[in-house]
């Protein structure tokens, strides 16, 4: 493995500590307990239709059933994002922008063969995601590392895809897409899912400011993706609006016992208008 280590440590301005603290302390039930179904640990919200029936049935196991149908609805989502990377085999490396607790990591390795770094600021989420890819087997197939998306200190042109699931609204993005172009190989994949403010309806609303103080991050507007991304060379492929199908999700969280608070702020912001949950993938060029 060819790495330049910056100098810089991952965290290095007040925000991105405080970022970093949230993580390193973070221990919710609807991330460990969805994550314990089958060991694929995500940091993402699900799509795709609720099975209601989870909420029928013996009262003993009710729980079991929605943390069941929570994750499998995460999974979906992680799928998807995966079915935009483009072809990759063993041959390749990917990235894993801001991987959490190695979850789509490891799904794309085991879909694909290829090799995958994940980098987070979280010691903590790096520390259980390489635990985790020991306890797979992968360890050196799929790496965990202790670095910033904005420097990564990753050679020039070694990745054939790069992804962020749901961790772009933590980062500058005209300071970001300049490190991918840096990153990527010519023709290489660039693939995200957000959560972005709706600027055709205005500046954030207050579900949205909401959400922002709940995770400390700063939700950008939907049109600074696309021009960043024009302005660093990617050049989209795909545009999908995600926010009908994650509504269900919300609805089941809200009434799960698992809820963490923010299920209504979500579930206004995208009622409203004001609020949407995009997959955009784009190729450098
Ligand atoms: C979910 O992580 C994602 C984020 C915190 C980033 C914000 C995303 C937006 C679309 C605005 P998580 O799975 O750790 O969150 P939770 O603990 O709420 O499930
Ligand atoms: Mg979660």
């Amino acid at each position: 493995m060819t790495l330049h280590e910056t100098a810089a440590p991952a965290a290095a301005s007040a925000y991105q500590k405080s970022v970093a603290e949230y993580w390193n302390q973070e221990k919710n039930p609807v991330n460990l307990r969805l994550g314990a179904v089958d060991g694929f640990y995500h940091h993402h919200y699900g799509i795709g239709e609720v099975d209601w029936s989870v909420l029928e049935g013996p009262e003993e196991t009710r729980e079991e059933r929605i943390v069941a149908e929570l994750h499998r609805l995460e999974c979906a989502q992680a799928d998807l994002l995966v079915d935009h990377l483009g072809p990759l085999g063993p041959g390749d490396r990917v990235l894993d922008s801001g991987c959490g607790r190695g979850g789509s990591s490891f799904l794309v390795h085991e879909r694909t063969g290829c090799q995958v770094d994940g980098i987070s600021i979280s010691e903590r989420q790096v520390a259980f995601a390489n635990e985790q890819a020991e306890q797979r087997g992968v360890t050196g197939k799929v790496q965990f590392h202790l670095k910033n998306m904005l420097d990564t200190g990753f050679e020039t042109g070694g990745f054939q895809a790069i992804w962020n699931n749901e961790s772009t609204m933590y980062v500058d993005l005209s300071v970001l897409f300049p490190e991918y172009a840096r990153l990527l190989k010519r023709g290489g994949r660039y693939v995200t899912i957000t959560g972005c403010y709706n600027n055709a309806y205005g500046l954030p609303s207050r579900a949205v400011s909401e959400i922002n103080a709940h995770y400390i991050c700063d939700i950008h507007s939907r049109s600074s993706y696309f021009k960043e991304m024009s302005a660093n060379r990617l050049v989209p492929v795909s545009v999908v609006d995600l926010t009908r199908d994650t509504i269900p999700y919300w609805e089941l969280r809200a009434r799960s016992p698992l809820a963490t608070g923010i299920e209504d702020a979500f579930l206004t912001a995208y009622k409203d208008g004001s609020f949407q949950y995009l997959l955009i993938a784009a190729d450098l060029v």
